[in-house]
């Protein structure tokens, strides 16, 4: 038997892959066996369906002291461009937007100098002026910061920020899961176990959260299957991931640029596959548009990925760093797209509940 007859085999009798099943899909060329084998999953799991949010992304600030080499939008705080918003500017950006927008998705540096009490006013401003909208905010790496902010563990980070209106958890700042990676590229990031228990928590006081990888610069294969399994893990022990978001490398205007070359189309989408098959107790997988492009971001549903975001609005971090994307798509564009694909496009909210399914 082949390879490839034993992984199908496997996931025909829903069994996990192993490590090398896992190795050889991300040194084979057989793209279109490998998207059919992610896709297979895919349609058990979501039918055709394809989701996208209408949702606004919100960088609170790009003060940062965390300094991590692939960044392209952290500033130290004199620069021309270094901003912070108050929190009746982040009010006003959210009303600015169209009815109906379901989650705001808020994300910053690690900022210098303001107090926790900035943060939960932030969370409870929001949900005061839009109670029906998703607050989904803040990375495992913010709220480790918090905790040494406040003095609080993270078990009371969250709890407080619960109360203030926290609904739900980006996956962000995971990176890859490789202490050798971390120490030369995010040294002053938070390692692995850390990240992992913010997130336990989180689902045990009912947050649910997502959970990404940035691949495509100094990490090996070896180091991007460690990542996904250890997810997989992470998720048996602790449930309440929603979406597994794989992210690829830009790296224009980043210490690591001319000396890495942005990741191709071939290894985007094999990851892409191969997080869906792995990952095959996260309920969803995300094409991310942005980072991918739409284009890329097409293909990859049929690549295993059932979900490409949302509107987004204004996407600073990877636009920092060079991306070629629109800076925010509209809802037209999102179910055209899906459409295109041979898809049926469904509008989400924050949690996966379907809005509208333009069938
Ligand atoms: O943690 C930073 C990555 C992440 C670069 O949970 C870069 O639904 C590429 O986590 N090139 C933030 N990537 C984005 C993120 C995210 C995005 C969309 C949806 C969700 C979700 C989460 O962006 C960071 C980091 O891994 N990043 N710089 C760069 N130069």
């Amino acid at each position: 038997m082949s390879n490839f007859e034993q992984i199908e085999k496997k996931i025909e009798a829903g069994e996990p892959i192993d490590f090398e099943d896992a190795r050889f899909i991300l040194s084979s060329y057989d793209l279109i066996r490998i998207g059919k084998i992610a896709r297979s999953i895919k349609l058990k799991k979501t039918s055709k369906k394809v989701y996208f949010v209408f949702n606004k992304h919100i960088n609170y600030t790009n003060l940062c002291i965390s300094k991590c080499k692939f960044c392209a939008f952290y500033r130290l705080g004199d620069e021309e461009d270094a901003y912070t918003m108050e929190i009746d500017e982040i009010i006003d950006e959210i009303a600015k937007m169209p009815d109906g927008i379901k989650e705001v998705h808020i994300v910053g540096g690690l900022h210098p100098s303001k107090p926790f009490s900035y943060y939960l006013n932030m969370v409870s401003a929001i949900k005061r002026n839009f109670p029906s909208v998703n607050v989904k905010a803040f990375t495992a790496v913010e709220i480790d910061y918090f905790s040494k902010l406040s003095g609080l563990d993270y078990e009371g980070v969250l709890k407080e920020l619960k109360k203030a209106g926290l609904d739900s958890m980006p996956g962000g700042g995971a990176e890859v899961f490789s202490e050798r990676v971390r120490k030369k590229l995010y040294p002053n990031k938070i390692p692995y176990e850390k990240w992992a228990e913010v997130h336990a928590i989180a689902h045990r006081l009912n947050i649910p959260t997502n959970a990404t990888l940035l691949f495509g610069h100094i990490e090996t294969d070896d180091e991007i299957i460690d990542h996904l399994f250890k997810l997989r893990k992470l998720q048996q022990e602790h449930p309440g991931f929603l979406c597994f978001i794989p992210l690829s490398f830009h790296p224009a205007n980043t210490p690591l640029e001319g000396k890495i070359q942005k990741v191709d189309a071939v290894k985007e989408l094999k990851v892409l596959a191969l997080s869906r098959i792995i990952l095959d107790n996260f309920p969803h997988i995300k094409a991310y548009w942005v980072m991918l492009s739409p284009k890329i971001g097409q293909i990859g549903l049929h690549f295993g990925a059932d979900d490409i975001d949302g509107t987004i609005g204004q996407e600073r971090v990877t636009h920092a760093a060079g991306a070629k994307s629109p800076l925010g798509l509209a809802r037209d564009n999102m179910v055209e797209m899906i459409k295109n694909a041979g898809f049926i496009p469904v509008e989400r909210d924050a949690l996966y509940n379907e809005i509208e399914v333009y069938d």
